[in-house]
């Protein structure tokens, strides 16, 4: 099982709606730990940094407006296969197609309102992690329980 760190947005419809602690939930109960985690309003330059795989789509300048519209709740899991324990968790891009148990199946209706970002691949997520945590905001520790997680 490769060891993998991903980054977590809960985006500011999330946070305006009261929910970022539900979604939170749904990804600390399937075992992955939290080894970063905060609240931040991120800049222009910022979301252009993240985004910039889809700068020239027709929907980049609402993903801009929308992503620096609120505070985020930044938050980096790390575990097995943590980026693609994440993804299925958060349901695919479209809520409308996003399968019931998921955040965006569960909690979202609208594309552009999809509650939730996680890291795509390794490189995509080596790159976040990076964007929103410095070195010192990322905590290795162990926890008790882990044992009764991974064997
Ligand atoms: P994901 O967030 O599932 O990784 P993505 O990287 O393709 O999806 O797109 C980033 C975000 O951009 C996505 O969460 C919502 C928005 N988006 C993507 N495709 C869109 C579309 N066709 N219309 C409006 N917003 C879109
Ligand atoms: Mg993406």
């Amino acid at each position: 099982m490769a060891n993998e760190k991903t980054l977590i947005l809960v985006k500011p419809d999330g946070v305006q709606r009261g929910i970022a602690g539900q979604v939170i939930a749904r990804l600390e109960a399937t075992g992955l730990r939290i080894a970063g985690m905060k609240l931040l309003q991120i800049s222009d330059g910022l979301a252009a940094e993240h985004y910039g795989e889809h700068e020239g789509k027709p929907f980049y300048p609402g993903l801009v407006s929308f992503i620096t519209s609120g505070p985020v709740v930044a938050i980096c899991l790390d575990g097995p296969n943590a980026i693609s324990i994440a993804r299925k968790v958060m349901g695919s891009t479209n809520p409308a197609e996003a399968a019931p148990g998921t955040v965006r199946g569960d909690l979202a209706i609208d594309i552009g309102r999809n509650v939730i970002h996680g890291s795509a691949n390794e490189e995509d997520a080596a790159r976040e992690v990076a964007l929103y945590f410095s070195d010192v905001e990322l905590v290795d520790y162990a926890r008790a329980i882990d044992g009764w997680i991974v064997e």
